[in-house]
């Protein structure tokens, strides 16, 4: 390795493992690298733990839309604003069941259910356990995010035989509060807690592009990666303006700069999947690409994500086989 410009960077590739505290000046300084020095760092990392030509697809779907109580900034489906994502009932396990096997069919090896609620209530909950049973049945990895989970139920979930469970940090606890009102960053931590203790496999990340400053994401990265224990997954979204939202004229993100949080979130987080999410629909097939080279090997497969487009899968299928890619 070239030293010269990394050598600012205090700590060396081989002792990035999981266990290790970081600081936000450790991981400002990864930001702060030249960009062609900072993939190679991800690159060399990512190759001590993971095939660099092998991305792990979920496909995502709404089994509840809509009419949330909380107030998050982003969001299509808080009842807060005047988006046009329409108001649904939690959908009838059969149709979620058709639509797990049809993206079994067509790939994808874990399906996740999103609901938009501030957490579930216990006869929603038994609903969604049915489905994770059915789903489970089907030889699918299972993942579901229901927002904040009460005591006893990430039990259940995990009974049921969820494999994820989807809760993000979304941001940095600094800039939280500018961006959600109606709960709060350690809300967010107590129900990772719980799906941890339950032996639920962890999936958190964040969205960027919200206005926050380059210490804020790096903080956030930092967060995730001191867990007790990292996540076994870590979303990174770039945010999907909703027309009706708060954030809906935010200025856009440089692409660089989520290639740089890519890299970050692969370097601090050596043996998680990384996944590469929302905002993929408006990425050139060249952006996405620079983001699997800065260790992305997640994400997620079908035209649509909870409610806002995604590439279509002939899109995905033409970018694997144009990169070699292949799909776990
Ligand atoms: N209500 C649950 C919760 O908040 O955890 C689950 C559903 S919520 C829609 C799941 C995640 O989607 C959020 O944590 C956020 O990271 C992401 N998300 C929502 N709207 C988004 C947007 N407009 N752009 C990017 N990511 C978004
Ligand atoms: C995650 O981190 N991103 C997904 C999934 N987890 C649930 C959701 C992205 C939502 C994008 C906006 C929308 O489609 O509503
Ligand atoms: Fe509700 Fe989740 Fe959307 Fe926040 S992100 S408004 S909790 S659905």
């Amino acid at each position: 390795m070239q030293a010269s410009s990394l050598a600012a960077v205090s700590c060396d590739t081989k002792s990035a493992t999981n266990g290790r505290r970081w600081a936000v000046e450790d991981v400002l300084a990864l930001y702060d690298m030249p960009l062609m020095d900072l993939i190679w760092r991800a690159q060399e990392v990512h190759r001590e733990h993971f095939d660099p030509n092998a991305i792990q697809r979920s496909t995502l779907l709404s089994v509840k839309t809509g009419g949330c109580s909380e107030d998050c900034s982003y969001c299509s489906q808080s009842a807060r604003y005047e988006t046009d994502t329409a108001r649904e009932r939690l959908m009838p396990l059969d149709e979620v069941v058709a639509a797990a096997k049809a993206a079994k069919d067509k790939g994808a090896s874990r399906f996740c259910m999103g609901a938009a609620w501030k957490g579930p209530k216990d006869n929603d909950l038994d609903r969604v356990l049915d489905m994770v049973r059915e789903v489970k049945a089907l030889g699918m990895q299972t993942c579901v995010t229901l927002g904040m989970l009460k005591e006893g139920q990430a039990e259940k979930l995990k009974e049921a035989g969820l494999d994820y469970y989807n809760h993000n940090l979304d941001t940095d606890k600094e800039f939280y509060g500018q961006v959600i009102k109606t709960h709060t960053h350690d809300d967010r931590l107590d129900t990772l807690d719980q799906v941890r203790d339950a032996g639920i496999n962890v999936c958190s990340g964040g969205i960027i592009g919200m206005g926050e400053s380059r210490k804020n994401r790096a903080a956030l990265i930092v967060q995730l990666a001191n867990l007790p224990k990292p996540p076994e997954s870590v979303p990174i979204n770039n945010l999907v303006p909703i027309p009706g939202t708060p954030l809906a004229d935010n200025p856009r993100l440089d692409p660089f700069e989520f290639v740089r949080t890519i890299a970050a979130a692969r370097i601090t987080m050596p043996t998680s999947w990384v996944r590469l999410s929302a905002g993929r629909q408006e990425m050139s097939d060249e952006l996405q690409a620079l983001c699997f080279l800065a260790g992305a090997n997640s994400m997620f497969y079908g035209d649509f994500l909870l409610t806002t487009g995604n590439p279509d899968i002939e899109r995905d299928d033409a970018l694997f086989a144009r990169l070699g890619i292949k799909a776990v």
